[in-house]
């Protein structure tokens, strides 16, 4: 047995199915090594590809997903999946390739220092300088990779340790026992919340990781407090509850902004500040804060909470609701607020105008999306939209990336969805522009047997900027974010893929539904009408929040 071995032999320890990545003359062994195990190697066409199918991968599992790159330039690659893993919380074990331990000290091919370029985008890394240290690297980087919060770690193993021979097995995992919240702080946060008058909950993606949308929902319920979540804690509470506000997190003001100008607590249950700044909603730092997570808050001039609940989340909400009473009925204004909310969400539901409008785009697309079906989003335009308008019955079906934000993550995190759940249908949601980035990965897709739908919202450019440039510098005022398109639908068909050209309102549904039937991954070109984008910024910047 080599080292490469026995590190293969470790990430089977871990429950590891598949690793992602791409070869190179550096990792060699290690490949070997796969080969003889029962990990399914994904091989990709692009590392970055094989990282973000890791980082989807662990999101939606809570174990942390593997990829696997060479030295040099695969590593670097890799490293925009990686980063995107850490910031937002998904446990992601990164494996690269080195040169051998006898020319690191010189001038050498292909060398860089993976573990200086890798440490600010990971939680730990290390190399494997010696072949016995393996098993305690591995398990240590699986540890760190899952514990709250979640996030990247980066293996580094030089090619002359990976073929050195060793002796040693696995470390057997330790068992994590749950920590629970004193009971001075549930006293507290129990009485804060019995006093508020007009409180509102938000919540974010530490209640999915910590598997606690039952508790939360009942809080809900049963305190009769509305509930808001960030882009990627929706699903918490299921959409269709009487008291949810929906997402939160536009960085311009929006109709669920009102709920926090008027509240007097703010119950943060599982909030990552990464996604949405408190500064946003609580400049001055006036509103009181109870924080409820599984980690004491981070730092913030707009985040001290009042009081801390600091533990396993369901067990902290459950003892929360022993103590606190309250038999005041749910602020009128915020049931207010629910029906403006729905109404806008609705406005344009039946709209035939064409390029279709992105509300329109989106609420077709939940239609034909069943409650456990799953969507991507990319970075862009579309995913405002998503975000205002895709709404979800369970945490973990819509995967928006709001720590890092990096366009590219739909296709190949629609992949690793589908390897998750190949009963469910998985679209990815992507722009133009981030399609682009990653379109190769439906090769992969096509050759594993991973058939999603790849949804391109076409505006022949970098939407989202555009409209950043308009609000900034007046409408007309772009510049350098326009682009030409191949024709996505032969592009599709060159690969063996199924292509789909929207050509009017009315073809969208029949032709999504048409597509999410297909035993191959299919492409659907569908044009969008973003002069929205700068409506929505002038209703947003007209809202009267006192009525
Ligand atoms: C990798 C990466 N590069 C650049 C950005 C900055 N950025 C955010 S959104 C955006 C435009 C996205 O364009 P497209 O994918 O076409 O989506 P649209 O906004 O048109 O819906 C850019 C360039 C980013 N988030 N990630
Ligand atoms: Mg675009």
């Amino acid at each position: 047995m080599n080292t490469a071995d026995l590190l293969v032999q470790c990430l089977e320890n871990e429950g590891v199915k598949y690793v992602f990545g791409l070869p190179g003359e550096e990792n060699l062994h290690v490949l070997e090594a796969i080969k003889n195990s029962s990990i399914r190697f994904i091989t990709t066409r692009h590392e970055q590809g094989a990282a973000f199918m890791a980082d989807v991968y662990g999101r939606l599992t809570g174990q942390a997903g593997v990829c696997l790159s060479t030295l040099g330039p695969g590593a670097t690659n890799l490293m925009t999946g990686v980063a995107d893993a850490n910031l937002d919380g998904a446990p992601l074990v990164a494996i690269t390739g080195q040169v051998g331990t006898d020319r690191m000290h010189i001038e050498s091919h292909q060398y860089l220092d993976l573990v200086a370029m890798f440490a600010p985008v990971t939680k730990w890394n290390k190399q494997i300088v010696r072949p016995s240290i393996t098993p305690e690297v591995v398990r240590k980087g699986f540890k760190r990779a899952q514990t709250e919060k979640p996030g990247a770690v980066h293996i580094d193993l030089p090619e002359n340790i990976a073929a050195m021979p060793v002796e040693g097995k696995p470390l057997h995992k330790d068992n994590v026992e749950k920590t629970y919240a004193s009971f001075a702080s549930i006293r507290a946060a129990a009485a804060a919340i019995t006093h508020a008058v007009n409180p509102i909950i938000l919540v974010g993606n530490g209640a999915i990781r910590a598997k606690a949308s039952d508790a939360v929902t009942q809080f809900v319920t049963q305190m009769n407090i509305p509930v808001a979540n960030t882009f990627m804690g929706k699903g918490v509470v299921p959409y269709t509850h009487p008291l949810t506000l929906w997402s939160v997190g536009l960085q311009q003001r929006d109709f669920i902004t009102c709920g926090f100008d008027r509240t007097d607590l703010v119950i943060a249950i599982g909030y990552d500040l990464i996604e949405f700044s408190p500064k946003k909603w609580n400049p001055d730092g006036k509103i009181p804060i109870v924080h409820i997570g599984a980690i004491s808050a981070e730092i913030d001039s707009s985040y001290i909470p009042i009081v801390e609940v600091i533990g396993d989340i369901s067990d902290s909400i459950n003892e929360i609701l022993k103590l606190a009473d309250r038999h005041n009925k749910p602020n009128p204004y915020a049931i207010n607020l629910r029906t403006n909310i729905r109404a806008d969400y609705e406005e344009h539901a039946h709209d035939d105008g064409f390029p279709i409008k992105p509300q329109k785009l989106i609420y077709d697309l939940r239609q034909v999306m069943g409650p456990e079906d799953i969507v991507i989003s990319d970075v862009g335009a579309h995913k405002m939209w998503i975000a205002r308008h895709y709404h979800c019955h369970s945490p973990n079906t819509c995967i928006i990336s709001n720590g890092f934000a990096a366009m590219g993550i739909a296709i190949p995190g629609a992949l690793a969805a589908k390897l998750v759940y190949p009963d469910r249908k998985v679209v990815a949601a992507t722009g133009d522009g981030g399609f682009m980035m990653n379109c190769q990965e439906l090769e992969t897709a096509l050759r594993i047997g991973t058939p999603f739908v790849t949804l391109i919202f076409n505006d022949g450019g970098y939407g989202l900027i555009e409209w950043k440039q308009e609000n900034h510098f007046g409408p007309g005022n772009s510049s350098f974010v326009h682009f030409g398109n191949p024709d996505f639908v032969k592009f599709a068909e060159s690969m063996g893929l199924k292509g789909y050209r929207v050509e009017s309102a009315v073809d969208l549904v029949p032709v999504l539904k048409e597509a999410l039937e297909q035993d191959v991954p299919a492409v659907i070109d569908c044009p969008v009408d973003y002069r929205e984008n700068r409506r929505f910024s002038q209703k947003a910047g007209e809202l009267n929040c006192m009525t």
